[in-house]
């Protein structure tokens, strides 16, 4: 018929004007291929909010994108895979706000010890003022972040001897995260810091290279460290969190509507997350003393102890981050708390 060419040509004739015009933003939603990493297993909550994710993101653009998932560290350490979000090589990663201090060093402020009382805390300034600044420090660096996930509370394990008092850290061989407030925290405590990867702990713990590591309880049973360690003590010394980070070389070829959907699923994804790890930490603590793990508390009389002990590597870094900065995140938690 007569109506077909009409309409070819009218299609052809829009794509020649449409070469001809000066590039626009994406419009709408665009076919695309994401890579998401993680440091952790598919079985940890990390890794379940990271299939919630994917879910929520490959219904909400109806299949055009498609998010590959890779647990782990398949793709790399939480460094690494921040370095390939920068260099647009990889789209999404989820790493520990610790090991980013290298990029912004303010995110140092929540490597401080027995800043946060609860989850919910923690919550409150992460996703408030506080927190949104500092995320606003990220695309200068290549990096958006879109949200906080929930790493969590640390305990210590090792494999020499219970810890209960601060005099009980004395000597210990401990891997910490690569981040200059854990060392030196640690070091004031009189351990022996090695700072490493999270990719290469279970080795080092198995070949004795470290006595021992910290990381909430959900990591430890994910990561069976029980295995090659036999000490837990409820330290609950820091909440470090997670942090949502995109590639913005790719963030800036995407259209409103599908930086819209892809910053509430990283939001929606991250709540799940948060509710899972905080069930699975009451979990972890009776499957850790269940298959074998002795456990201890470290009372608070021992908690105000460490608090001193470890003060002045604090001010050397509140100078360092800003007081500003480090004032406004105790008035969020004292404004959380009621005072
Ligand atoms: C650590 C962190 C890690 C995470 C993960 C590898 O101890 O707690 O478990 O950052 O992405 O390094």
């Amino acid at each position: 018929s007569l109506l077909i060419p009409g309409l070819l040509f009218m299609v052809a004739g829009c794509g020649l004007i449409g070469t001809a015009q000066p590039a626009s933003p994406a419009k709408g939603i665009q076919v695309r291929m994401i890579k998401a990493g993680i440091g952790l297993n598919e079985d940890h909550p990390q890794g379940q909010g990271l299939k919630k994710f994917k879910e929520i993101v490959e219904r909400k653009t109806g299949g055009k994108w498609k998010v590959q998932t890779y647990f782990s560290a398949q793709l790399g350490d939480d460094l690494k895979m921040t370095e390939a979000l920068k260099g647009g090589l990889q789209e999404i990663t989820i790493p520990s706000t610790s090991p980013l201090v290298g990029t912004v060093k303010e995110f140092g402020i929540f490597d401080f010890p027995f800043v946060f009382n609860d989850p919910k805390e923690a919550d409150a300034v992460l996703d408030g003022p506080l927190g949104q600044k500092l995320l606003q420090k990220l695309p200068q660096h290549g990096l958006i972040g879109l949200a906080y996930w929930e790493n969590g509370f640390r305990n210590l394990t090792n494999s020499k001897h219970p810890v209960a008092t601060v005099a009980d850290f004395r000597g210990l061989k401990i891997r910490t995260m690569q981040n200059e407030v854990h060392i030196n925290a640690f070091k004031a405590l009189g351990v022996n810091p090695t700072p490493m990867a999270f990719s290469e702990v279970f080795s080092a713990l198995e070949s004795k290279t470290v006595d021992g590591q910290e990381n909430p309880l959900a990591t430890i049973e994910s990561n069976k460290f029980n295995e090659v360690q036999k000490y837990l003590s409820l330290t609950n010394h820091v909440y470090t969190p997670f942090v949502f980070l995109v590639s913005k070389k790719f963030w800036d070829q995407l259209s409103d509507e599908e930086k819209k959907i892809l910053t509430d699923a990283a939001i929606e994804a991250g709540k799940y997350e948060r509710e899972l790890n905080r069930q699975q930490n009451k979990k972890s603590l009776e499957n850790l003393k269940r298959k074998g793990m002795q456990v201890n508390e470290f009372s608070p009389e021992e908690k105000k102890k460490a608090q001193e002990i470890i003060k002045p590597v604090i001010d050397k870094y509140s100078k360092e981050f800003g007081e500003d900065l480090v004032k406004q995140m105790y008035d969020e938690v004292n404004k959380v708390r009621g005072q």
